[in-house]
């Protein structure tokens, strides 16, 4: 900025041919204002009421709706900051533009340090800002875990005492789900009682996933050795997809599938029905533990529980089965 013009007088010496510049700068900020406060207004609950209610991920879940809830929240405060930035451009491109013939706007020390913007820009940026952070730590930690994992020792806990575990496992490439309630049965189905808070237990059994299932609003990463957590009440029956979200190999992008919300009726009947079907594979695998250690003979995809080492003598390697190697523990 150049303030090379001499101070105060350069404004007082423009004035004989322009007489009502001191008038109008105070004119031009409450223009700004009730523009400002007045769309403000208008478009606020227009977001709110009208598009909010579309917003991804939708209602399917508690945490879904959570997840809808902050971000219309966080609109809502942002709008009006995106439209005081707009209108004072539209605002001053169309009432100073040069082609207008109005005298330069105020130079010199009128145009400087102004306490009053100051102090109000800063005071209102910090307001914003650490009502956002309070906000969204309170947002992040109390509405059943806000869907995302909270590794094996969740800070948030559901207080129903009715809590249906279902294991996540993510393989390159395709997630499975081990149901502990029904025999331990692992299927590559994931289906979901409506009404009832479910405990998603995600781990991996070779590189680094994330399971995501978008209309439920859960996502978690699933790592190999840990069991990592993520609560959810799923709150309206129908599909939902699954994706990875995490890059994990060439067919990361071909990693998907859908899941399922039925009503507890249907999901216990399905249950049941899978986990007769299922049996006679369920007793080859491992016992349902939160975390496993892939098989290093495998190309099968198998796996063992966590407390089995695979190098132990149970591993032969592609020897022939002899008497020479004794399990050692
Ligand atoms: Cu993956």
């Amino acid at each position: 900025m150049s303030d090379t013009e001499p101070t105060g007088s350069a404004a007082t010496a423009a004035d004989p041919s322009s007489p009502a510049t001191p008038p109008d700068q105070t004119h031009h900020w409450w223009r700004l204002i009730i523009i400002w406060v007045v769309l403000s207004a208008i478009l606020d609950p227009l977001f709110y009421f009208l598009a909010g209610p579309h917003i991804p991920p939708g209602t399917m879940s508690s945490t879904a709706g959570g997840a809808q809830f902050d971000f219309n929240v966080l609109f809502v405060i942002a709008l009006p900051v995106m439209l005081g930035v707009w209108i004072y451009m539209v605002y001053a491109v169309v009432q100073w533009r040069a082609s207008r013939g109005h005298p330069d706007p105020v130079v010199g020390s009128s145009a400087r340090s102004h306490v009053g913007i100051q102090a109000g820009w800063i005071l209102t940026t910090t307001v914003i800002v650490l009502f956002l952070a309070g906000f969204g730590t309170y947002q992040l930690v109390q509405p059943e875990g806000a869907g995302g994992g909270q590794g094996p020792s969740p800070i948030w806990t559901p207080t129903s005492h009715t809590v249906l575990p279902i294991q996540v496992i993510g393989q390159q490439w395709k997630f499975t789900y081990r149901y502990p309630t029904f025999g331990g049965m692992e299927t590559n189905q994931l289906v979901v009682p409506q009404g009832v808070t479910i405990a998603f237990h995600v781990t991996s059994l070779d590189v680094v996933h994330s399971f995501w299932a978008y209309q439920l609003g859960v996502k978690a990463d699933a790592n190999p050795g840990q069991d990592n957590v993520a609560f959810t009440t799923p709150l309206e029956t129908g599909q939902f997809i699954v994706r990875c979200v995490e890059l994990c190999g060439i067919w990361h992008g071909a990693m998907y599938n859908s899941g399922q919300v039925v009503t507890p009726d249907q999901f216990y009947a399905w249950g049941k029905a899978t986990e007769l079907a299922l049996a006679r594979s369920t007793r080859l695998l491992p016992p349902f533990r939160l975390t496993y250690v892939p098989d290093a003979n495998g190309a099968d995809g198998s796996y063992y529980p966590d407390n089995v080492d695979p190098y132990s003598p149970y591993e032969n390697y592609g020897a022939p089965q002899s008497g020479v190697l004794k399990p050692t523990k």
